[in-house]
């Protein structure tokens, strides 16, 4: 029998999940998008950093993603349809100096995530504020998570904070675990060793 479309798409190493069950560690945190920040640090092009707000996002052309979830662990969650802006449009308002290549993604209470510029700025990499056209539950990130289709799902952060720019390659959380520093899910690059 040939495989139906879900499978079709399904990346190597993944097995499909039926239900969307939040996954993470620690409490999930209660922010409120009227105090919620997003920082822009680090080597930025003019030496300055920029603090986003809300009402900046949703000035930003608003856009919407079809894509799967891929757990580093295998599982996959598939067809999510994400609604938020562009990662692109949204490191447009302070861009990294000349020759930055790395940028370390953080949330609250600790969590961080080490992603290549390239990476973020593919066209479906995004802030996203909701999913299904419904705003995001605090479960799965609100009011700001970021989704990086491409890469492991442990490369987008929810309950994202900080965007700091860096001339060397970083450690986020997973990374300092022996998991990969790029994270492209098309290429199974999982574990560090592989790099
Ligand atoms: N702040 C924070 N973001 C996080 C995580 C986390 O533990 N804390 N886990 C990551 C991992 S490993 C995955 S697979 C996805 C899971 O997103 P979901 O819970 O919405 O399915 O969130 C990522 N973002
Ligand atoms: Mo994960």
């Amino acid at each position: 029998m040939p495989p139906g479309p879900s499978e079709d798409a399904l990346p190597p190493g993944q097995r499909p999940t039926g239900t969307w069950r939040a996954s993470h560690y620690g409490r999930v945190p209660r922010l409120d998008p009227d105090s919620w920040t997003l920082t822009l640090a680090g080597e930025t092009r003019d030496g300055g950093m920029r603090v986003l707000t809300w009402e900046d996002l949703g000035a930003l052309p608003q856009v919407e993603v079809v894509a799967g979830m891929h757990c580093v662990d295998r599982h996959t969650v598939p067809g999510l349809r994400w609604g938020g802006v562009r990662m692109r449009d949204v490191l447009a308002l302070a861009p990294p100096a000349r020759g930055v290549e790395h940028v370390l993604l953080a949330a609250t209470r600790g969590y961080a995530a080490a992603v290549h510029l390239e990476d973020l700025r593919h066209p479906d990499a995004l802030l996203a504020h909701s999913v299904g056209g419904e705003p995001l539950t605090p479960e799965h990130g609100w009011p700001a998570r970021v989704v990086l289709p491409h890469l492991y799902g442990f490369k987008g952060p929810k309950w994202v904070v900080e965007v700091t720019y860096h001339d060397r390659p970083q450690q986020g959380w997973w990374e300092s675990h022996g998991y990969h520093p790029r994270g492209r899910v098309a290429h199974e690059e999982r574990w560090a060793h592989q790099a």
